[in-house]
C-alpha cells in the first residue's frame, strides 16, 4: 500500500465538483485516510511550488491558489501516487484527454482541478506539509 497527497484546488472548490472529483478517486479504490479545507497563503505556496518561484507565471498561480480555500487528502491505495497522476491527467487542462479529471473539469494550464503528488517521496513530504500526524488515519 501507498500514500500520495492531493489536493482540490480553487477552481474544483468555485465549480461545485469537489464530490465528483473524490468519487472519481474512491471509485479507483483508493482510501480517503485524511481530508480538510484549508486556505494557502503565499508562503505555502512558495514552498509547495518552489520549483516554479521565480517563473513569469508564478504571482498569477499564487492568487490563483489562495483565491478560495483549498481541500487536502491523503488518498491510500496500491501504487497510489501513479493511479492518482493517471486519473488526473497531464497538467494542461486543454491538452489533458477526456475521462481525465483534468481533461473533463479543468479550464487551462493553471485552473486544472487537481494537484496529485509526483512520486512516494514527494508525497511524504507534502503530507507533512499540510497535515499533523493525528490528522492522517490508519484504519
Ligand atoms: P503538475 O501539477 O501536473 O504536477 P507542475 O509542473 O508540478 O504540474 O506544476 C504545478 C502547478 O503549477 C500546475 O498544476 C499548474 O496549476 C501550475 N502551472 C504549471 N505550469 C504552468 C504554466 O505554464 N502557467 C500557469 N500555471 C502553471
Ligand atoms: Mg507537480
Amino acid at each position: 500500500m501507498e500514500r500520495t497527497f492531493v489536493m482540490l484546488k480553487p477552481d474544483a472548490v468555485e465549480k461545485h465538483i469537489i464530490g465528483e472529483v473524490i468519487s472519481r478517486l474512491e471509485d479507483k479504490g483508493l482510501r480517503v485516510d485524511a481530508i480538510k479545507m484549508t486556505r494557502l497563503d503565499e508562503k505555502m505556496c512558495r514552498e509547495h511550488y518552489a520549483h516554479h518561484v521565480g517563473k513569469p507565471f508564478f504571482g498569477g498561480l499564487v492568487r490563483f491558489m489562495c483565491s478560495t480555500p483549498v481541500v487536502c487528502m491523503v488518498l491510500e491505495g496500491q501504487n497510489a501516487v501513479e493511479v492518482v497522476r493517471k486519473l488526473a491527467g497531464p497538467t494542461d487542462s486543454k491538452k489533458a484527454p477526456k475521462g481525465t479529471i483534468r481533461g473533463d473539469f479543468g479550464t487551462d494550464v493553471q485552473a486544472n482541478v487537481i494537484h496529485a503528488s509526483d512520486s512516494a517521496e514527494t508525497a511524504e513530504i507534502e503530507i507533512k506539509r499540510f497535515f499533523k500526524q493525528n490528522e492522517v488515519f490508519n484504519y
